[in-house]
């Protein structure tokens, strides 16, 4: 039975998956679970995982949520290429590992939340920019961008685990783009070490990379006709 795989491209967790499985060529169905709509909320998709978040993925009856163990398993069960996940040297596997536990009060809260507050919440609650929060999560931003480069590309590694391009990578890329989203890339581009990961990273993942952010481009666009007015301290 083929391998199911539920998420939306809103999400940063389900495009890293999607990129993994199509770069990996592992066969996959399609199940869409349209966040805008509030799908993953409802009684059908409850029945798969009651957590109502996306990715899941149900392999043949193993239904496993949460990005990281899901990548985790996948690059096992599909015999990827070792840089993916290493298995055998425990030091580069544990590199790839810091960074996936670092992410999730880093990256991910940080990036995702400041594109959160600065378009998902006012716009579906109609409320106005919460400006105090923003300019919280901007500073967490500021330090994960910081801590990224002197911690993680340190020492010139070209990637979030050291040599090769991992699982890390697709994942902090990711996180990463719902600053794109929101037109903070500043906070990116003004980091030479962080931007060049990035710009290196992207061809590596083409064309999935291109083809999964489609929405983040969509909603940059719409962000950019519309930007909130931050009012004057
Ligand atoms: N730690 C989880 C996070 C999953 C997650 O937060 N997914 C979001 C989309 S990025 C979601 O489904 N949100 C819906 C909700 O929380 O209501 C992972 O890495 O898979």
């Amino acid at each position: 039975m083929a391998l199911k795989v539920y998420y939306d491209f809103m999400s940063q967790p389900c495009r890293a998956l999607y990129i993994f499985l199509k770069l990996n060529k592992i066969p996959f169905e399609h199940k869409l679970v349209a966040l805008r709509k509030g799908e993953h909320m409802g009684e059908d998709f409850k029945k798969v995982s009651p957590i109502s978040r996306v990715p899941v993925i149900d392999d043949d009856g193993f239904v496993l949520t949460e990005s990281v163990a899901i990548l985790k398993y996948l690059a096992a069960k599909h015999n990827v290429p070792d840089h993916w996940y290493p298995r055998n040297d425990i030091k580069a596997q544990a590199r790839v590992d810091e960074f996936m536990n670092y992410q999730h009060l880093s990256t991910r809260i940080n990036m995702a939340m400041l594109f959160q507050n600065l378009t998902i919440i006012p716009r579906m609650r109609n409320k106005p920019v919460d400006w105090k929060k923003v300019e919280s999560f901007r500073k967490g931003v500021g330090i994960t961008v910081d801590q990224i480069d002197k911690h993680f590309l340190k020492d010139n590694r070209p990637f979030l685990a050291g040599d090769n391009m991992s699982i890390a990578d697709i994942l902090g890329i990711c996180e990463v783009m719902q600053l794109y989203a929101c037109c903070e890339e500043r906070f990116i581009e003004s980091n030479p070490t962080v931007n060049a990961w990035a710009e290196r990273l992207k061809p590596k993942l083409a064309p999935y990379f291109e083809e999964s952010n489609v929405v983040v481009y969509k909603v940059r666009e719409h962000f950019l006709k519309n930007p909130p007015t931050q009012p004057k301290l």
